[in-house]
């Protein structure tokens, strides 16, 4: 376990200066911290909201859980004292154990001491002279850093739809993304829910249970595999924390990061008999690991991916009571290519008398007014409304932030026509700067704990780098994005995911970009990134320490 050997520089007068400075305290902003200061750098994170957590802070929406892999492998990987100390309760832990974990860290790794809570980071600016970013806080802080790290998360800007009249509703209105942290009552209310993914998904059985009356509006029908939560018995975490170094051997070449096994079998190889027998005995063990232990072509045939959609649209037929709820719920996309939603009871939960349905592509919202929703059919008066809308997801946080780059160039103006990165870690024209998690990274499709910590160790490895060799900035060379989009897009056009609109590929955000910003890679991925570090970064440019302010760049690679 790592002693705390930061060395801070903080002034309280004037600007503050660091080597490098965080922006997110989840799963990926406290592992960097860990790899910065271990380096003996001065380092500070920052983080807006008043603990740490990340997604886990915010998303206390009822119901909501880890859907991939689940404990204990949603986790820090780079420890066994983490894993041996940590006594992980539930299959799919829920939102209260995994921040009960975090808070865990933040103690057990001592790393509170360079965290500033509550601060959000307003503005940042690569100031050439100096190639330093200058950074402005909530705080009205002014700090100087070599380095920029961003983990702000890929699911952090909450999606507010801009539906008419959204703003003059007078009741209780929540974003399951920005959920409080005091407890919301639904009992005896009026409650309605929009949207129908993985937030809605696990939070209408919950609210369901409790409201007096439970309206769901729904745009599109998810196909949604149960759960299967239930407690970790205390063999398994034992055998988990033995297979550990074992375990993470396995993770390293998963597609996934998981620690399952995948299927090597196409599902058009078994007869039908064959291959629903073994969809109903993983559907009845629960779990995203349904999609691949089953058979290993579910993503890239579409033949294959439709006898799982058919055996889930019968679940729902065989689930729900009343017909007419059937056919709105039945769901008609490529499996899986919206995120896939796991869920505790959520079918069951439109038998209830106290749940009313209303299919939107049917019948749409018209308005909102003071105290409910205009359908084209009628009005639905609530004294409450969920968003569960999700996310301007990926690039969201990035983009509000909109940071300045070399020659004055925000950063909305670099990707006014498009998302690019180079390896989904740096953008061209952004020196010194760094995102974990970014867009062209595998990020939302891989296990991110873990991809999280390989990026981050990248990092690290990248500023040691530049440091190493009395450099004062490295950054992705003019053109070397091209090639990353055409490896991006040729990996995902592998698979189905072209077919269908969703967040993947921004199509749930009005104007934003349709391009498909997560690298489907997996462990190509970290194998490319090893591999430019070790071909002397190839593809990025470097200025050196003593050079003259917009002197020519040099090459690195
Ligand atoms: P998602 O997966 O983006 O789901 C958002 C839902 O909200 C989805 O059903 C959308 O329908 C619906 N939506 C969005 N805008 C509207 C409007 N304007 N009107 C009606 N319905 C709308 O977000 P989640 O929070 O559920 O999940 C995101 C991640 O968070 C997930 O991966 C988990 O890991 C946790 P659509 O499908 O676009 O028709």
């Amino acid at each position: 376990m790592t002693n705390r050997d930061s060395k801070t520089k903080s002034n309280t007068v004037g600007t503050q200066s660091y080597d490098a400075v965080l922006i997110g305290a989840g799963f990926a902003g406290m592992y960097a911290l860990l790899r910065l200061r271990e380096m003996g750098i001065s380092v500070r994170l920052y983080e807006g909201a008043s603990g740490v957590g990340g997604t886990w802070w915010w998303n206390r929406y009822p119901g909501a859980r880890v859907d991939f892999p689940s404990a204990p492998y949603y986790s820090y990987s780079f420890s066994q004292e983490l894993l041996d100390e940590f006594d992980w309760k539930e299959r799919q832990p829920s939102q209260a154990e995994v921040l009960t974990y975090l808070d865990f860290v933040a103690d057990r790794l001592e790393l509170r001491p360079d965290i500033q809570l509550e601060t959000w980071i307003e503005s940042a600016t690569f100031d050439e002279k100096s190639s330093r970013w200058h950074i402005e806080t909530s705080r009205g802080e002014s700090i100087s850093a070599q380095f920029l790290i961003s983990a702000m998360g890929t699911l952090s800007e909450a999606n507010k739809p801009a539906i008419p009249g959204i703003d003059d509703f007078t009741g209780e209105l929540l974003h399951t993304g920005r959920w409080p942290a005091e407890e919301v009552k639904f009992a005896g209310k009026r409650v309605g829910v929009i949207g129908t993914g993985s937030s809605g998904i696990q939070s209408i059985p919950m609210i369901a249970r409790e409201a007096g009356h439970l309206s769901v509006f729904q745009r599109t029908p998810q196909y949604s595999i149960p759960a299967g939560n239930r407690p970790v018995k205390p063999e398994e975490l034992a055998e988990a924390r033995e297979s550990f170094a074992q375990r993470k051997e396995f993770m390293a070449v998963s597609p996934l990061g998981m620690p399952y096994p995948m299927s090597e079998k196409s599902a058009l190889d078994d007869p039908p008999e064959v291959r629903n027998a073994l969809y109903e005995e993983l559907w009845q063990d629960g779990g995203l690991h349904m999609l691949f232990n089953s058979y290993n072509d579910l993503l890239v045939n579409k033949e294959a991916n439709d006898t799982l959609c058919e055996f889930i649209r019968g679940k729902i037929r065989s689930t729900v009571k009343d017909p007419a709820t059937v056919e709105k719920l039945l769901p008609d996309y490529i499996l899986a290519t919206k995120r896939q939603a796991i869920d505790d009871g959520y079918f069951e939960t439109y038998n209830r008398d106290n749940v009313t349905l209303v299919d939107l592509r049917d019948d749409p919202i018209e308005r909102i007014t003071a105290d409910g929703i205009i359908t084209k059919s009628g009005e639905h008066k609530l004294d409450m409304l969920v968003l569960a809308t999700g996310y301007d997801a990926i690039t969201g946080k990035l983009l509000r932030l909109n940071p300045t780059g070399r020659d004055g160039v925000d950063l909305a103006s670099a990707w006014k026509e498009r998302f690019y990165t180079y390896l989904g870690v740096t953008i061209p024209g952004f020196p010194n700067l760094f995102m974990v998690h970014g867009p062209q990274s595998p990020s939302v499709l891989y296990n991110m704990p873990y991809g999280g910590e390989m990026e981050s160790d990248w990092i690290r490895d990248c500023i040691a780098h530049v440091r190493d060799n009395n450099l004062a900035s490295i950054e992705a060379a003019p053109g070397v994005e091209d090639e990353w989009a055409e490896h991006v897009e040729e990996a995902a056009k592998q698979t189905l995911f072209h077919g269908t609109d969703s967040w993947y590929s921004g199509a749930n955000i009005e104007g934003k970009h349709r391009q498909f910003i997560v690298h489907l890679g997996g462990p190509e991925y970290f194998k490319h990134l090893r591999e430019i570090a070790e071909n002397d970064y190839q593809g990025f440019v470097v200025e050196e320490a003593n050079e003259a302010p917009n002197s020519e760049l040099s090459s690195a690679g």
